[in-house]
């Protein structure tokens, strides 16, 4: 009896039988070779990820990125490469988050306040007013709560993993009829981002909160759906909102750090070795973000001016007070967190 695919002249032998199970095995062997070197190699074939960030290339955001990716890729020897889509055209930053979540897109930068009702346990940071200043969150995020925060959003059932922060700075009102006072504010529709404490938030300063993507802003500011928005001012400038919106009241309200995720699929299939280096150069990106952000937001403050937006101080007092209630609504389930916060100097 021969078995398929052996060669017919080892029937002829005396040690017929023998020979055919050496030839047998030896085929067996020749056709699993290339499997083992599959296998081997697994871990090492080259791994193309997908980075969504909805804003525009040259954005501080995208550019640290964009280097954390050649860091990585060359860490890795080419094993990790990463391939950048900014400027919104992967979907929306509600839609990236979904996509992460099912490991079509392998990494995002997203705002803290898109992340919310996602992984609620990150909300403490999304409280109108709960940093002193813009240095009081960096300090926060850069130290052990910022790390918890990351964990939190790692160890939730959402399939990310939180890597790193990026800076988005402090959010202020743009209106198209200037606001110096709560009094101006009320009844105005102010977008903000989809998250019902941000609606909270602008519904207790006596606005109405109208939750929309980012995309949207624009032509709603245009045809007069809302009346303002808020946002820091790289983004004012970056997606041109200060064409339809040309008053710019400082009122601070929100400086809501924003993390790099990571689909959870997608650092599974990692090495722990390539962990490691993703994590070191994420980090490297906080810190080199940092810095073209702080340049970024004063060009972006002197153009604003330029192209005749009107910034205007406000006394923030009254619209920190208008909040408490939200304050405590959101805050109860974080009180501890919250003092911790407080006590960062
Ligand atoms: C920007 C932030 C984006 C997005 C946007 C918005 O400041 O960087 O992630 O959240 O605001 O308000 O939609």
């Amino acid at each position: 009896m021969q078995s398929p695919g052996l060669d017919a002249p080892t029937l002829h032998t005396n040690n017929n039988n023998m020979e055919i199970h050496m030839n047998f095995k030896r085929k067996l062997l020749i056709a699993a070779l290339p499997l083992a070197f599959c296998l081997s190699s697994a871990a090492h074939a080259a791994m193309t990820l997908k980075i969504a960030e909805i804003h525009p290339a040259g954005y501080p955001t995208v550019v640290a990125q964009e280097n954390m990716g050649k860091k990585i890729e060359e860490a890795t020897n080419g094993e990790l490469k990463f391939r950048m889509f900014s400027g919104g055209v992967l979907g929306s930053e509600k839609e990236v988050v979904e996509q992460v979540q099912i490991g079509a897109v392998q990494m995002t930068r997203v705002s803290l306040g898109t992340l919310g009702p996602v992984v609620p346990d990150v909300n403490a940071f999304n409280m109108p007013f709960v940093f002193r200043d813009h240095d009081h969150m960096r300090k926060v995020i850069d130290g052990e709560i910022g790390q918890e925060i990351l964990d939190k959003i790692t160890d939730s059932e959402f399939n990310m993993v939180g890597l790193a922060w990026m800076d988005g700075g402090v959010r202020n009102l743009y209106t198209k009829e200037p606001v110096r006072n709560l009094e101006d504010l009320k009844g105005m529709k102010i977008r903000v981002m989809g998250n019902p404490l941000f609606i909270d938030t602008l519904n207790a300063m006596g606005a109405q909160g109208v939750a929309m993507n980012t995309g949207e802003i624009f032509s709603a500011l245009q045809t007069g759906v809302v009346d303002g928005a808020e946002n820091n001012p790289p983004t004012m400038l970056e997606h041109n909102h200060f064409r339809a919106a040309k008053n710019y009241s400082l009122t601070g309200h929100l400086i809501l750090p924003e993390p790099i995720v990571m689909s959870k699929a997608t650092w599974n299939k990692l090495t722990p070795e390539q962990q490691e280096i993703v994590k070191k150069y994420a980090k490297e990106a906080q810190m080199e973000e940092r810095k073209l952000w702080d340049e970024k937001t004063a060009s972006s403050e002197a153009k604003l001016k330029e192209e005749g937006v009107t910034f205007i101080e406000v006394d923030k007092k009254p619209f920190y007070d208008a909040t408490a209630p939200v304050r405590e609504k959101y805050g109860a389930p974080y009180a501890e967190l919250i003092k911790r916060i407080e006590a960062v100097q």
